[in-house]
């Protein structure tokens, strides 16, 4: 997969050299470029921004640098024999980034993103390229960054993971809590390591009875219970026959019942997580 970023900041992007995806670029399965977006400036003070039509308050990212820059990037690209490209616009008013998104994006041969700071980038940008390619404008959460560049490492990373040969056996991703066919789309519950003792503190017991099917069951009740405890929108969407006899009992526990239509959970009594 070739990543571009055309940024403002390249400084930010150096934590693509390190850890996975600098592992997933070393076993040559990423190959990323980054862009300083000032390159395509041709004023004295490298100008990127103006003041925005109609008024208000912040800054807008001009066109013409990012057109440039995109324009000379693409080229590179596609001279190098690269195809399909997909641009990936960071803003708080994108869609949500979920792990579907990334497995989705995991499977595109070339992406670019376009990080802005200040108030965004000036419409026309995405409107144009638009004509051209797919375009994610994606938002990685319900707060405001001073600009798109973790969001590019959010996404980079929970795609690059995603990549065959980039993740070994033993941290592969079947088990992801949000990984489609994941247990239902619960939350992962507790782990557990050596020592067995640890400043007075024990494992639980059952994770050293060698019982598989009441370790399977302990692990299932955790995962409901921290679901329900921070993340009640998850259990609330799901359809009751999603969940067998012992996880109503265990949903039923925590203070869990069905909706009298019998399509959606719903919290009746507060309990003690
Ligand atoms: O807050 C932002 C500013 C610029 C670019 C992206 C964001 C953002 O992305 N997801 C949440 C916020």
């Amino acid at each position: 997969m070739r990543l571009d970023v055309v940024t403002i900041f390249p400084e930010y992007l150096e934590p693509l050299n390190v850890s996975l995806v600098g592992k997933a670029r070393a076993r040559g399965r990423l190959d990323v470029h980054v862009h300083d977006l000032r390159e395509w400036t041709y004023d004295r003070h490298n100008t990127v921004d103006d003041t925005p039509y109609g008024g208000g308050p912040g800054m807008v990212m001009k066109t013409e640098p990012w057109g440039d820059a995109l324009d000379t990037l693409l080229a590179d690209g596609y001279e190098t024999g690269h195809t399909s490209p997909a641009l990936v616009v960071p803003t708080p008013s994108g869609r949500p980034f979920t792990q579907e998104l990334a497995v989705e994006l995991s499977e595109r041969p070339w992406l670019v993103f376009t990080p802005a700071r200040y108030e965004g980038i000036d419409r026309r940008v995405v409107d144009e390229y638009a004509t051209r390619m797919p375009v994610y404008e994606v938002s990685i959460g319900d707060y405001v960054l001073a600009g798109g560049e973790a969001a590019v490492l959010v996404v980079t990373e929970a795609v690059a993971r995603l990549l065959p040969g980039v993740l070994g056996n033993a941290e592969s991703h079947r088990d992801d809590s949000f990984a489609p066919g994941a247990m239902a789309n619960l939350l992962e519950g507790p782990v557990y390591t050596k020592p067995p003792e640890w400043r007075g503190r024990d494992i639980p017991d059952v994770l050293l009875s060698g019982h598989h099917g009441r370790i399977a069951r302990w692990r299932r009740d955790e995962a409901l219970r921290r679901t329900t405890a921070n993340r009640p929108d998850l259990i609330e969407r799901c359809d009751p026959a999603a969940f067998d006899k012992k996880d109503r009992e265990m949903l039923s526990i925590l203070g869990w019942e069905p909706e009298p239509d019998g399509r959606f959970w719903r919290r009746v009594k507060a309990v003690e997580e």
